[in-house]
């Protein structure tokens, strides 16, 4: 047994699980009118209801007793003070730092970091205003229409899902467009109806040597060159997002169209750094600037709100209530908000990648589970589809919802519709369908003996299935940086709680070093023959097929 489910926390936690088991929420909710008030919070512009979830008012405290036994408020610190919390790759971890509207000194290795990042988000001010007023142009002299991030995993995902999120604050004559994935098809389908004349490519990469981005963006550079006929046009068309810049000044793009950013800054957290480019260049420098403040004021109170009101905290641990002492596998986000679709693909990237570790910080192997799987799609889309499993399957499955009180569409008349859902769903999870309510409701349609016998057990729904509400008054930048650091956090307190460490990727990087000698053999047309025999006799059939093969 680790020391983590050793420790009288744990132990009590298990104790305590056994107690809440048994109740049902909606009992829960009858014996207490204040459920609501004594379990939401608000902060940074958002609202938390967590009342309905499978907790009484001891299970705050003990989660809390394990927080701190696992010492997350002094690791909560130590990432804020620039400490090397990435200890497997001997680096601090501080998106906080690119987001620090105070201002005050942080320190990297008795450095002040502050100064180089408000030296960044000064040029990309400079550069996103050129581009936006039309100061800066093509090589042509035309104005830029269209903008291509191509990036991937933590260069793409973050600044796509915030750029989709702000849709209502950009201008229909600046597009911003996203390429991640190396399959050719997604380069040549954006490229379609582009004018490379008024096209910018920003190529976004940590180290400027992802298999993937660096492919997409030598096809792009090829693309422009043989369209505007000439090779100067590169260095009018692309620029560079990176914290590796002696590489970008061998891909050949002026050092002055570089924007950098230190190894201190985790992919999955990049997007308020360089990496957040496209989102300035979608919604402008001030609008990027208050999606900062909204992150940094997120980062405020998680720093300095007491547990019991502290906002990530209560997320993170509710997480820990559900993975560790309920054994629930996965953990759906659903946004009541089509802007942001994109934001359970970045927080899949963002908890998984951060927690899903087997071994803790010391390489010792857990006995404890760690991140769920996270997945999810914007409702009310959702409930046409997999939310039947959330209410009536075998899986048990927390939600958290996620809704603005109004969208920026015109129509009050949808915001109610959609709203009225995101109740509806929350508190069907929450109460459930007993037999004799479904029975009830059948005898008022007609039914009787055995048609409504065989017919009641799949009308009864057993409720109790938990879910936090997240609620905001309208969708802007700044409630976006709110939201994502809350989600950051959440996934660090967890991180914490668990004792891994959740600022490196190791399995990611094995992704990278996979591909080579299988592309070396596909590209010369060899018979594969030293892998096992289903990559094999994969790898020979694509042979196969395209020499004119075909699959019977
Ligand atoms: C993020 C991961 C990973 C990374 C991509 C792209 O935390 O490290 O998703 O962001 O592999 O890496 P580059 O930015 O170096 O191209």
């Amino acid at each position: 047994m680790s020391d983590l489910t050793h420790s009288p926390a744990w132990q009590d936690l298990a104790a305590h699980r056994a107690e809440v088991a048994p109740l049902h929420m909606r009992d829960l909710f009858a014996a207490d009118p204040d459920r609501f008030a004594r379990f939401s919070l608000s902060a940074a512009g958002l609202l938390l209801d967590y009342s309905k979830n499978r907790i009484t008012g001891e299970t705050l405290p003990l989660l809390s007793r394990l927080a701190e036994a696992t010492g997350v408020a002094g690791r909560r610190d130590a990432m804020f003070a620039g400490e090397s919390v990435n200890n497997t790759e001997d680096r601090a971890a501080l998106h906080v730092a690119l987001r620090n509207r105070s201002n005050g000194p942080i320190l990297v290795d008795g450095a002040d970091v502050m100064p180089e990042v408000n030296a960044v988000l000064a040029r990309m001010r400079t550069f996103s205003t050129a581009v936006r007023d039309g100061s800066r142009r093509g090589h042509t002299g035309e104005a830029i229409t269209d903008v291509v991030n191509i990036g991937i995993g933590g260069s793409d995902l973050g600044p796509r899902m915030a750029v989709d999120a702000l849709k209502p604050y950009q201008r229909p004559d600046l597009r911003v467009h996203f390429v991640a994935n190396v399959d050719g098809a997604d380069l040549h389908d954006r490229l379609q109806g582009l004018d490379p004349a008024r096209t910018l490519f920003i190529v976004a990469s940590k180290t400027f040597t992802t298999q993937e981005t660096m492919t997409n963006a030598g096809s792009a550079r090829a693309w422009l060159v043989e369209r505007l006929g000439d090779e100067a046009a590169v260095a009018a068309h692309f620029v560079a997002l990176s914290a590796n810049p002696d590489a970008v000044a061998a891909f050949g793009i002026d050092p002055a169209d570089m924007f950098v950013f230190r190894d201190w800054v985790g992919g999955r957290y990049s997007l308020w750094s360089a990496i957040g480019l496209p989102i300035a260049l979608a919604v402008g420098m001030d609008r990027f600037e208050e999606l900062l403040s909204g992150a940094h004021a997120m980062d405020t109170h998680f720093r300095t709100a007491p547990a019991a009101e502290n906002m990530p905290m209560i997320l993170g641990l509710l997480g820990i209530w559900y993975r560790n002492f309920f054994h629930a596998g996965s953990h759906a986000v659903l946004p009541y908000d089509q802007h942001l679709h994109r934001l359970p693909a970045h927080l899949q990237q963002v908890d998984m990648e951060s927690n899903g570790k087997f071994v803790t910080r010391d390489g010792q192997p857990v006995d404890y589970a760690t991140a769920p799987v996270i997945w999810g799609e914007p409702g009310t889309n959702g409930q046409h589809a997999f939310f039947q499993l959330l209410h009536q399957g075998s899986e048990f499955v927390p939600a958290d919802f996620i809704a603005a009180a109004e969208s920026h569409a015109p129509w009050r008349d949808h915001d109610d519709m959609l709203l009225a859902n995101f109740l509806a769903q929350t508190e069907a999870l929450m109460h459930g369908k007993t037999a004799d309510a479904a029975r009830a409701e059948l005898t008022a349609r007609g039914l009787r003996g055995a048609a409504l016998e065989a017919l009641l057990p799949h009308k009864v729904f057993p409720g109790n299935r938990p879910s936090n509400s997240i609620l905001y008054a309208k969708l802007t930048p700044a409630v976006l940086g709110a939201l994502v650091a809350l989600y950051e956090h959440k996934v660090f307190v967890q991180g914490a709680v668990w004792g891994v460490n959740s600022f490196d990727q190791w399995g990611v990087e094995l992704g990278k070093q996979l591909a080579g000698p299988l592309l070396a053999a596909l590209r010369a047309g060899d018979t594969v023959s030293g892998h096992d025999g289903s990559t094999n006799g994969l790898a020979n059939a694509i042979g196969a097929l395209r020499r004119g093969g075909h699959i019977e």
